[in-house]
């Protein structure tokens, strides 16, 4: 069987320097060797995205549970190319994804079970930016959703190489390991 690549998820509240934090992990992934893509979650530029888009700068109004499947199918529109990249040996980091979705959509009262449904295998100055929401949002992360297996808490209180280290860390163990080592195959979220 052909190597594939690694799925790696950077999750956190808003403006605590993932963007960042994807370029530095993908520039050194490339440097080790590993063909690595970046993403980014919502991806605003399709159809979906476009009313994410709207809605996260205020433009509309949507129902809570109604934009949270829509944030899920913006991912799941993404799945299958990102599915034959992970299966042609390209490692794959993904600015936010359905852990963001559980919490953001969790933080203003949906149940987290109901969440986390429409991203289980099978299924296919912004809106949030507040202390309020970004403190709930914060705790969702940390008490209800990092004991998944895939998790890896890294504080993002220090200096840029600091926090390379420990998200490097993280990722050789947890990600590159398993998927590239191991060629454990690809699987589902939440079974
Ligand atoms: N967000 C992101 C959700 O509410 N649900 C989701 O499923 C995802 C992927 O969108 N405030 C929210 C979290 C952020 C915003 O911001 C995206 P950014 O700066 O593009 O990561």
């Amino acid at each position: 069987m052909a190597k594939r690549g690694a799925f790696i998820v950077l999750e956190g509240g808003d403006r605590c320097g993932k963007t960042t934090r994807v370029a530095l992990l993908a520039q050194a992934l490339a440097n080790l060797g590993h063909p690595t893509k970046t993403l980014k979650f919502p991806d605003r530029t399709t159809a979906t995205g476009r009313v994410l888009n709207q809605y996260l700068t205020n433009a509309v109004e949507v129902d809570d549970k109604a934009i949270h499947l829509l944030f899920a199918q913006n991912r799941r529109e993404a799945e299958p190319s990102m599915r034959a990249l992970l299966q042609s040996g390209t490692t794959l980091i993904a600015d936010r994804y359905a852990y963001s979705g559980v919490a953001y959509s969790a933080s203003k009262g949906l149940d987290l079970t109901w969440c986390q449904r429409p991203d289980r295998g099978g299924y296919g100055a912004e809106r949030y930016e507040s202390t309020r929401v970004q403190t709930r949002v914060r705790s969702l992360f940390l008490d209800r959703l990092r004991d998944d297996r895939n998790w890896a808490v890294v504080r993002a209180d220090q200096s840029i190489e600091e926090v390379h280290r420990d998200v490097m860390a993280a990722v050789l163990a947890r990600a590159i390991r398993p998927a590239v080592e191991e060629e454990r195959v690809v699987g589902e979220l939440w079974v």
